[in-house]
């Protein structure tokens, strides 16, 4: 059995412009883009929230819910600043962390022998830290599985925390929304509810098959998931979605062949890389072209893993456009079974929907 930590930062770049700034601390706040110019919020502070305000609403919106709340622009390298700091405490913990955006992470402390391996002494502890070293406060979900700790993360936000003993995952799962598992987005909500699939209860009395039938390969995925049961691993950044190598020019480079001699050492570098790699089936290869005025172009198709394959990509894209070239850049992206099945089937699921 696991121990798993989901570590979500409280209205993260609200919070970083309010700890920065004291005026703002006592004021419904938010991170956007102006109303006069169509700009959406990032976040909103936790009082702009009892008037509504919500991340990804309109600004124009926001501020008709709540006209005193004050608007503050985003200042993306403080937050990406303060979400290296974050990740610097994770590491103290443990080497399995898994970044799943600039304020949110999953670990594995399964083998941290930390507080006597408790996985609840230790959130508080990188709670603690976490506010010590940036001025910022964390919720933490911890629970046998990822699955469950991002839900249980959401408990006692903001500043708090919540643990699911694996003798609690039954009882819970049963009460839990299916739009709460992770990955089901609004479409595969509706999709779900239309059929009275509304928790997870009513999901487990469907069979795997039927699952299948109604969701293909995350409906195998979901049989599992509304059961509490997720074996997925915390995947560290070594083990990411895609491996890409690129190169910016000291001159912007006009020569097809002097393109292409590049080309080749790239892909060689990238070769040596990917030997790190050997058990991640590659889905795709890549190579991106920026040109002289900065506008850029990405290439995409499964091939195999050969140099003359990304020649082949370059040489197709280039004669498009063939113009200076300042950056060439190539690249592999890994397959990821449920990810791909589930964006097929969101697309289905739209297709269907308009129809
Ligand atoms: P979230 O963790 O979703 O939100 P939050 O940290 O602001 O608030 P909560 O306490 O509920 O966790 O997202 C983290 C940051 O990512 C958020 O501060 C701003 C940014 N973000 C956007 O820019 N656009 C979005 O639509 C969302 C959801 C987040
Ligand atoms: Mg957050």
């Amino acid at each position: 059995m696991r121990k798993i930590i989901h570590v979500d930062m409280d209205a993260f770049f609200a919070s970083v412009e309010m700890r920065d700034n004291p005026a703002l601390r006592n004021v419904p706040m938010a991170v956007g883009g102006s109303s006069d110019r169509r700009g959406v919020l990032s976040t909103a502070n936790y009082l702009a929230r009892k008037f509504g305000v919500r991340s990804a609403m309109p600004t124009a919106t926001a501020m008709k819910l709540c006209p005193q709340l004050v608007l503050v622009r985003g200042n993306y390298d403080k937050y990406s600043e303060a979400s290296e700091q974050v990740h610097e405490v994770f590491l103290r913990y443990t080497d399995f962390v898994e970044g799943l955006s600039l304020d949110e992470a999953y670990l594995d402390v399964t083998s941290c022998d930390l507080f006597q391996n408790s996985a609840t002494w230790i959130a508080e502890d990188i709670r603690k830290k976490i506010f010590e070293k940036t001025g910022l406060t964390a919720s933490a979900g911890i629970a046998p599985n990822k699955l469950i700790a991002k839900m249980a993360s959401e408990y006692n936000k903001p500043n708090g925390q919540f643990t699911i003993a694996p003798w609690m995952v039954d009882d819970f799962m049963k009460t839990v929304p299916v739009e709460k598992i992770h990955g089901i987005g609004k479409v595969t909500a509706k999709y779900l509810h239309d059929l009275g699939i509304k928790t997870c209860l009513d999901m487990q009395r469907y069979t795997r098959s039927e699952l299948i039938h109604l969701l293909r390969k995350f409906g195998d995925a979901l049989y599992d998931y509304c059961r509490g049961f997720d074996e997925r691993e915390v995947i560290t950044e070594y083990e990411r979605k895609s491996l890409s190598n690129e190169s910016t020019f000291d001159r912007d480079i006009s020569d097809f062949e002097e393109m292409k001699s590049q080309l080749i050492t790239m892909v060689s570098d990238l070769k040596e890389s990917l030997l790190s790699y050997e058990d991640r089936e590659i889905k795709n290869l890549h190579v991106k072209i920026k040109y002289h005025d900065f506008k850029q172009t990405t290439i995409e198709r499964q091939l195999p893993l050969e140099e003359e394959n990304f020649l082949l990509l370059l040489e197709e894209r280039w004669s498009q456009d063939p113009r200076p070239v300042r950056l060439l850049g190539v690249g592999v992206k890994f397959y990821d079974e449920i990810c791909e099945e589930y964006e097929e089937l969101q697309l289905d699921l739209l297709t269907n929907d308009s129809a």
